[in-house]
């Protein structure tokens, strides 16, 4: 295992960054002697990324391809590949197993096998087909850790699909319904179309169907006005947030509120505009890119792609963020509460926009 230091790309406005990066190098020098010798290949966070975790870094599992959703099994951890739509299976000592593919997904672009959710022995998973984008679910029979899945049943189909902007997270909030994050497929226009499923998050029933008490009596859309949100997570007063990618300018982290609009294409970002919802925070893309997140505790941890970093917002101060891991791993495209407390991410570095290593791409654990 070979963890190597990468560096931010981008404007040369960096070297801020590049500075923070700097700490992250020594001690990734440090682990490389570290796996040379066989010990354990923990080392810990650099202090300078204000982690806020004291917990060591690992990297779990690497020569994925295209990973993009991890969910968790009990102690084991699936994760979606985008490419291949492989649904894998790993263990925290590093055993890997593959569950099966998502038959039926066509990737292309942007799309291909997404998001993953988990309920029971129920697997959810959010899949570009031929024609469209759609959630699906697979029953999984056997155990944890050696899963496997049966044919998908259509959950939700029709969802607008294109080579970017597929959206694709989908998660269980704690009302029990499925949130389905949907991109604008590069129709901007739809997300101010109360009557297309293209820019908008979704609220389902497990089953697919549309809860009475959803905002838009019989329609599944439970707020519009999003470009291409690519995360989802409730802090524990069930408030539920979510981030997007914003065009140019700006990138968002937006508090959900049933029937909100939140702007996009009249607004991007923090615009002051009545009828739209502001974002709680926003981000130039060279310095975000945000994918998954998670709540976890007292925050909430921001995946980002271009930006190359894990961003923590605390919910006790929604205006601030702090930034870990900058550049270390490159890509991140998800990032998942363990059952022990730890913080597992995957890298993105072999998606046709990134720098990979050899090891690329990796599963990433931060320990409590
Ligand atoms: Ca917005």
């Amino acid at each position: 295992m070979i963890i190597r230091p990468r560096h931010v790309r981008g404007a040369g406005s960096r070297v801020a960054a590049a500075a923070a990066t700097a700490t992250a190098i020594v001690a990734t020098a440090a682990l490389l002697s570290a796996c040379a010798a066989g010990q354990d290949p923990a080392v810990p966070v650099p202090a300078s990324t204000e982690a806020g975790r004291s917990g060591a870094v690992a990297v779990i599992a690497s020569g994925l391809r295209t990973p993009w959703s991890i969910v968790f099994d009990g102690d084991t951890a699936l994760v979606s590949e985008r490419d291949s739509a492989r649904v894998l299976e790993l263990t925290r000592d590093g055993g890997m197993h593959e569950l099966g593919v998502a038959s039926g997904t066509l990737h292309g672009g942007e799309g291909g096998l997404l998001g993953l959710a988990l309920r029971g022995s129920a697997l959810y998973a959010y899949v570009t087909s031929a024609g469209d984008n759609r959630v699906v679910r697979f029953r999984l029979t056997g155990t944890p850790g050696a899963r496997s899945m049966g044919t998908p049943t259509t959950i939700i189909d029709g969802l607008p699909r294109a080579a970017n902007h597929n959206g694709g997270r989908i998660a269980f909030g704690p009302d029990g319904m499925l949130y389905v994050t949907v991109g604008d497929a590069g129709d901007a226009a739809s997300a101010q179309d109360p009557e297309s499923l293209g820019g908008k998050i979704l609220r389902l029933t497990p089953d697919g169907g549309i809860p009475p008490d959803n905002p838009f009596p019989g329609s599944p859309v439970f707020s519009l006005g999003h470009r291409n949100p690519q995360g989802l997570g409730w802090d524990r007063d069930g408030r539920l947030f979510a981030s997007e990618f914003g065009q140019h300018t700006w990138d968002e982290l937006n508090l959900i509120e049933a029937g909100g609009n939140y702007g996009w294409p009249l607004a991007e970002g923090i615009a002051h505009r009545a009828g739209f919802i502001d974002p709680l925070q926003q981000w130039a893309p060279s310095d975000a890119s945000p994918s998954g997140i998670a709540v976890v505790g007292e925050a909430i941890y921001i995946a980002n792609l271009r930006g190359e970093r894990l961003r923590r917002v605390l919910l006790d101060d929604l205006s601030a963020s702090t930034e870990e891991l900058v550049g270390v791993f490159g890509r991140l495209r998800d990032v998942a509460p363990a059952p022990d407390g730890a913080l597992w991410l995957l890298t993105s570095n072999t998606d046709g926009r990134g720098d990979p290593v050899a090891d690329d791409d990796r599963v990433v654990r931060i320990a409590p």
